[in-house]
């Protein structure tokens, strides 16, 4: 068995609950190269710490690319044409649209790339993605610093969840029955990876949403 370190080869997904999960997908060049370009899209439209329709502050810090951005404050959850500060969500990166060509879908691109970033203790609740208009496509995510701990679990609230650690390079894809299926993160490790400065975790994912 030659290491896949060494010869790049990102072989078989793992299949967690459904959920598909290439380990490695990106090399280093290609997480630093993303993360150059996801610099552009944050100058363009800042991250904000959201608020639920409930008051509640997210830990997760948030922004997007693309047609639409998914938001959430006091009025609801919902997907807005405009950052918070009125300015039009800037363009998808290649380097992220060619992820979704690979492994999403060559039929269409995605309308949103939400970018989400973890520092600390951020943490991200079991919640289903239901806000999008047709749950046939899929949903890909791309992780970049630090490790996750992912955690999903079935269609409905309460059914039995498993866990995997998501890395920096890693690419999910939840399609079919995993499409609606209940996900999370509970935590990150600090300090695992040096990809971020100032470190933490940035998760993209990659959606259609009409
Ligand atoms: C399973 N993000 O933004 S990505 C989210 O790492 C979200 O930031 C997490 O859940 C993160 O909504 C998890 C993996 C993921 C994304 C979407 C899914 C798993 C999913 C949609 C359906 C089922
Ligand atoms: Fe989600």
């Amino acid at each position: 068995m030659v290491d896949r370190a060494e010869n790049n080869d990102v072989g078989e997904p793992v299949d967690l609950a459904g959920v598909r999960v290439w380990q490695g997908w990106l090399d280093r060049a290609a997480q630093q190269a993303m993360l150059a370009d996801l610099r552009a899209v944050v100058a363009a439209a800042p991250l904000v710490q959201p608020v639920t329709p409930g008051g509640r502050k997210m830990s997760v810090r948030m922004t997007a690319a693309g047609r639409l951005g998914w938001i959430t404050d006091r009025r609801g959850y919902r997907y807005a044409d405009r950052h918070p500060s009125g300015v039009v969500w800037p363009p998808i990166p290649d380097s992220v649209l060619a992820v979704w060509r690979a492994l999403g879908s060559d039929r269409r691109v995605p309308d949103c790339c939400l970018v989400n970033l973890y520092r600390g203790a951020a943490r991200m609740g079991l919640h289903q993605d239901r806000d999008e208009g047709d749950f046939a496509w899929p949903v890909v995510s791309i992780s970049l610093g630090d490790d996750a701990l992912f955690r999903v679990g079935g269609t409905e609230r309460g059914a039995r969840t498993r866990s995997l650690w998501l890395r920096s390079g890693d690419v999910a894809v939840l399609g079919g029955a995993a499409r609606l299926a209940y996900h999370g993160i509970d935590r990150i490790r600090p300090g695992s990876s040096d990809l971020l400065e100032g470190g933490g975790r940035i998760n993209l994912t990659l959606r259609v949403v009409v």
